[in-house]
């Protein structure tokens, strides 16, 4: 371990500039060493693929539990009461995880495949229907989600137009007290208290994953004061990130005509597509860690509580764990991004942002035979999200 000066930088990486434009400011990060210091934040960051995973399964020496943002909830209070799953480590962690783990798995989503990938056919057919020009964000990429998820969490009708903004929030205040947090902040209270409502045992359906969250509290696996508490992160972690996820894979075929015709001649790419995609857009870009005690990491030693920053979207890109890491390529094994995080916190909803993105992606294939992006679309900023506002595309029919 060395002593030598650990590399620092004054650039905000939360700053609009960055946010919008984020792939130069990671590549010098990842170029100035294993570990930087952020003046800006106070904090140490990682944007190398190596580091990147080193902390995410170093679960004893960073925590969770402090905050996964940039705030220290042993020193501020946090803005809602902290997720059960997300913002806790071992022993607390694990119960509700394997409660959350076997509601999302294989068993329940081989129940859910033929449905969703009926309505994803539904939703292609309407759209199709309409102008050869559209945007593929609201149209499909916010559509597809909304039409399937809340429905299987369990959801009554109204309300759902809270959680898109619900999840903004959420995203943006991971990261610091910006405009974007500010922006934010009047609606908060207010969306928390609608998204706790739906929460309830009452709220819920009997059938969706809702339901059997508070099946397993009645079985005793975890308890009745956090069942709500795992449902709301079904309602948290599952909209934005596979609308942003999608989106990403539809931008993705969109400026690669030639990975568009590969999927029409082997739709089972769409799943590794989905992935390459999750990769290469990275549309979770950062998370933060706090140390527990002086913890090594790339050389540097991160002195005990002070909050580390992971650039899963650096990771994801670094050129010394992928090759060619800025082309989007369905013919590469994805395996091994971060984008899903890694260890022990690793998305534990994964296999429904794939199934979710396979039945989309194979409606899409059998239906258009080319999809174009026209213009360079919007995003929309975010302190955690590589988020999209607008798509626009043109498609031609199969
Ligand atoms: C998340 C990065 C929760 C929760 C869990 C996960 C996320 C957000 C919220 C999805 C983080 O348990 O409330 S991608």
């Amino acid at each position: 371990m060395s002593l030598a000066a650990v590399p620092t930088t004054t650039v905000d990486p939360f700053s609009p500039e960055v946010l919008a434009d984020p792939l130069p400011f990671q590549e010098r990060l990842r170029e100035a060493g294993p570990v930087v210091y952020l003046t800006s934040h106070g904090v140490h960051a990682f944007g190398r693929h190596e580091q990147v995973h080193a902390a995410l399964t170093n679960w004893q020496g960073l925590q969770s539990g402090a905050g996964v943002g940039l705030s220290n909830f042993r020193l501020e209070k946090p803005w809602r009461p902290p997720s059960l799953l997300l913002e806790s480590d071992p022993p607390r962690h694990d119960a509700p995880r394997r409660v959350l783990s076997a509601v999302l798995g294989p068993r329940v989503l081989r129940s859910l495949r033929e449905r969703w990938s009926a309505d994803a056919e539904a939703l292609v057919d309407e759209v199709l229907a309409g102008p050869d020009e559209f945007d593929a964000v609201p149209a499909l990429a916010e559509a597809f989600p909304l039409r399937v998820f809340p429905d299987a969490v369990g959801l009554g009708p109204d309300g759902r137009e809270n959680l898109l903004p619900y999840g903004n929030h959420l995203f943006n205040a991971f990261g610091p007290a910006n405009a974007l947090v500010e922006a934010g902040r009047p609606r908060a209270p207010e969306l928390g208290a609608r998204v706790a409502g739906q929460c309830a045992r009452e709220a819920l359906s009997g059938d969706g994953f809702g339901a059997a969250v508070w099946a397993a509290a009645d079985r005793g696996e975890i308890t009745p004061e956090q069942a709500p508490l795992v449902v709301r992160s079904l309602l948290s972690a599952g909209i934005d990130t596979t609308v942003h996820g999608l989106a990403a894979v539809l931008h993705a075929f969109a400026t690669h005509p030639a990975q568009w015709r590969r999927l029409r001649e082997r739709p089972q790419l769409a799943r590794v597509a989905f992935d390459e995609a999750v990769r290469w857009q990275s549309p979770v870009q950062t998370f933060f860690r706090t140390a527990t005690r002086d913890v090594e990491i790339g050389g540097t030693v991160i002195p005990d509580g002070g909050k580390v920053l992971m650039f899963l979207g650096a990771a994801n890109r670094d050129p010394r764990r992928w090759a060619d890491p800025d082309a989007f390529d369905l013919g590469r094994d994805p395996s091994g991004h971060v984008g899903f995080g890694m260890g022990l916190h690793q998305c534990v909803g994964q296999h429904v942002a794939r199934l979710e993105a396979e039945a989309l992606l194979t409606a899409l294939a059998a239906r258009v035979a080319s999809i174009r992006q026209v213009g360079d679309g919007e995003r929309q900023l975010n302190n955690t999200l590589r988020a999209w506002a607008s798509i626009p595309v043109r498609v031609h029919r199969a």
